[in-house]
């Protein structure tokens, strides 16, 4: 395989996959290679392998069998098929939340060593959200109830989660109207689960309707609940400069990488390789020092408060060990390949897996947990240090990309002068036609970063303000799309918005739980303007999606009220009642829809289109396009 080209628009990627292929290591597109032609039943949604009664499918044609053993139709299996991606897209994320839970619980009892209330700010207010008193009390006795509040959340004994009510008055109406609102974060989950057993919920309608509950329990629940203890925890991020790219890695430095999504983790590790005494260590071994880096979203969350340097996105995590420059690899959980071990051991890269629930070949496992975190970091980290000794040759082929991270929904009302009417202002005036979220994966079935990228820059000349999030955020950053200089990239209009306000055309909001950060900023547009989300000229977009988090983080945005273009088919053409509801019905139902759209070009033709009739409805002027 030649084609590195064809892989990859970034410098790093393409040069990278040349040596993995001189290495003869393989590669995720080597293993997507060799996985085609993929399953055409299962790329419809059309097999159900729910029972045992199965494997079943349906013939797509009409000739072969239109139901399963169980008489479930191609409506049904498809549905089934997509709640269950929500489903475990949910429980991730939520999982994910709920362990932060746990460690705030654990600091409150003063069990944690290392963990602390970094913003107590943000504590009093989440607090007061839940209706816990704060007046005169402890940070540690307010986290504890906060804790177990939020415990409350995950369960089965409320009516309504609490963090919903951030969401405006009409959408809460219209939630409780569908029977929509989430309950519990379990819940719904389990629910999920418990409809799409054979012989559960037969009506595909009432089963994707019960999709967007589980996915909103998820949005304004778990993730939400996972980006406001990460706040409370380890800072509420604020703008600041970092760096991107493979070209973060250093040929004269201890090089460590975290990967994964739970900044329980890497933020110990942090701590660690900043101790004066493991970097003495590493001076003892002959490197100039440690350079933490991250990769995905624990990397983003590392970005956002710290500044941290990024080396790459979700396709990148292969690429980043054969620069053979990586002493170590420290991972939690979630997209992360369990190819990495293998590829690792042609390399020097030890492998550290952390959490009692991810394991993975050809990985070291050294778990930790709140009472034990700072020790095993520093644990760690030494193994990594002595390493170095056994590093081979080093190949990293960039000069890293400057950026600015940090942009908490906070950092942004602050940049504003405390109020969002400033970007009201812009929007009403049509200085900024509107704004799109940008999240999500990379894929290989799409050109790495290419979808990203292109519809980035294509949205920011046409002057929509880019927020983004996860792995798109990363490559976003890569292309340069988040310097100070990066606003000639932009139309004239948010030129002049973000030159006024020293901020990049494009918004680095974090990880992928820190999706809820969109939704809250949206809560606050609409709130300002006395309306729904709905209303507003926004859009969502994840042009190279790969993940059931994705699935979930989609459902939950569109059941927000906002329009989102999925590059990515999901596994749902099989049922055509199902694409129906999904890209038209939901607009009458939530005020929303999906549309499918490999290519960015055509993707950012179709959020334009939409941004500028949402500004017709409010009574903007608008462009015909
Ligand atoms: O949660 S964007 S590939 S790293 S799923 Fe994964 Fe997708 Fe990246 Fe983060 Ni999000
Ligand atoms: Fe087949 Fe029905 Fe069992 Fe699915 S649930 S495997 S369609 S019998």
């Amino acid at each position: 395989m030649t084609h590195h080209h064809t892989k990859s628009i970034t410098k790093d990627g393409q040069l990278l996959i040349k040596k993995m292929e001189a290495d003869q290591v393989e590669s995720v597109w080597d293993r997507h290679q060799a996985q085609q032609p993929q399953c055409g039943f299962c790329e419809l949604g059309l097999s159900c392998r729910i029972c045992v009664m199965g494997p079943c499918r349906v013939d797509p044609f009409g000739e072969g069998p239109q139901q399963g053993v169980c008489g479930a139709d191609g409506d049904i299996i498809v549905a089934r098929n997509l709640c269950r991606m929500i489903a475990a897209g949910a429980a991730s994320h939520s999982d994910h939340g709920r362990d932060l839970v746990e460690v705030l619980e654990s600091a409150a009892e003063n069990k944690a060593p290392g963990y602390e209330i970094k913003d107590g700010e943000k504590l009093h207010k989440v607090a007061s959200e839940y209706g816990i008193s704060t007046e005169g009390r402890k940070p540690a006795e307010i986290a504890a109830d906060l804790a177990g509040a939020m415990k409350e959340d995950f369960g089965s004994g409320k009516k309504e989660i609490a963090l919903a009510a951030r969401a405006p008055q009409k959408r809460q109406e219209l939630w409780r109207r569908l029977n929509i609102m989430p309950r519990g974060i379990d819940r719904e989950t389990s629910e999920a689960m418990h409809r799409t057993h054979m012989g559960v919920d037969n009506d595909w309608q009432s089963l994707l309707l019960h999709g967007l509950r589980n996915a909103l329990s998820d949005g304004w629940g778990g993730s939400m609940i996972a980006t406001d203890v990460s706040d409370i925890l380890f800072g509420t991020p604020m703008p600041a400069p970092t760096k991107v790219n493979a070209g973060v890695l250093k040929d004269d430095q201890v090089n460590v990488v975290v990967h994964g999504h739970n900044p329980v983790v890497s933020e110990m590790v942090l701590a660690a390789c900043q101790d004066p005494e493991i970097i003495k260590l590493a001076e003892s071994r002959g490197a100039k020092g440690i350079n933490l880096c991250g990769v995905c979203c624990t990397g983003n969350e590392l970005l956002m408060r710290h500044g941290i340097p990024m080396a790459g996105n979700h396709l990148m995590t292969e690429l980043i060990i054969a620069t053979g420059a990586v002493e170590m690899m420290i991972v939690d959980y979630q997209c992360i390949m369990p190819s990495l071990g293998k590829v690792a051991s042609c390399y020097h890269t030890k492998m550290i897996s952390t959490s009692d629930k991810a394991r993975f070949p050809g990985m070291e496992h050294m778990e930790f947990h709140p009472d034990n975190a700072r020790e095993k970091a520093y644990e760690v980290v030494k193994n990594a240090v002595e390493n170095f000794g056994n590093r081979g040759e080093v190949y990293i082929p960039v000069e890293p990309m400057d950026a600015v991270g940090g942009f908490s929904v906070e950092a942004v009302l602050g940049a504003l002068g405390g109020t969002p009417d400033p970007l009201l202002d812009a929007i009403k005036a049509g200085k900024i036609r509107g704004a799109a979220g940008i999240v999500g994966c990379n894929n290989p079935k799409i050109k790495h970063d290419y979808g990203h990228v292109t519809l980035t820059k294509r949205l920011i000349e046409n002057d929509i303000l880019v927020v983004d999030t996860g792995c798109a955020a990363v490559a976003n950053a890569k292309a340069g799309f988040k310097i100070s200089d990066s606003i000639s990239y932009a139309g004239p209009g948010l030129k002049e918005v973000c030159g006024s306000l020293g901020i990049p055309p494009v918004l680095h909001f974090g990880s992928c739980v820190d999706n809820v950060r969109i939704l809250v900023l949206a809560s606050a547009l609409a709130n300002a303007l006395g309306t729904d989300i709905s209303d507003l000229p926004l859009a969502g977009a994840a042009p190279e999606w790969y993940s059931e988090k994705a699935v979930a983080i989609g459902a939950y945005t569109v059941a927000s009220g906002i329009y989102t273009v999925l590059g990515p088919m999901p596994p749902v053409a099989g049922s055509m009642n199902v694409v129906e509801l999904l890209t038209k019905g939901l607009n009458d139902v939530v005020g929303a829809a999906f549309s499918v759209e490999p290519d960015p070009e055509n993707a950012a033709v179709l959020i334009r289109k939409h941004i500028e009739n949402q500004r017709r409805g409010l009574g903007l002027d608008a462009a015909d396009l």
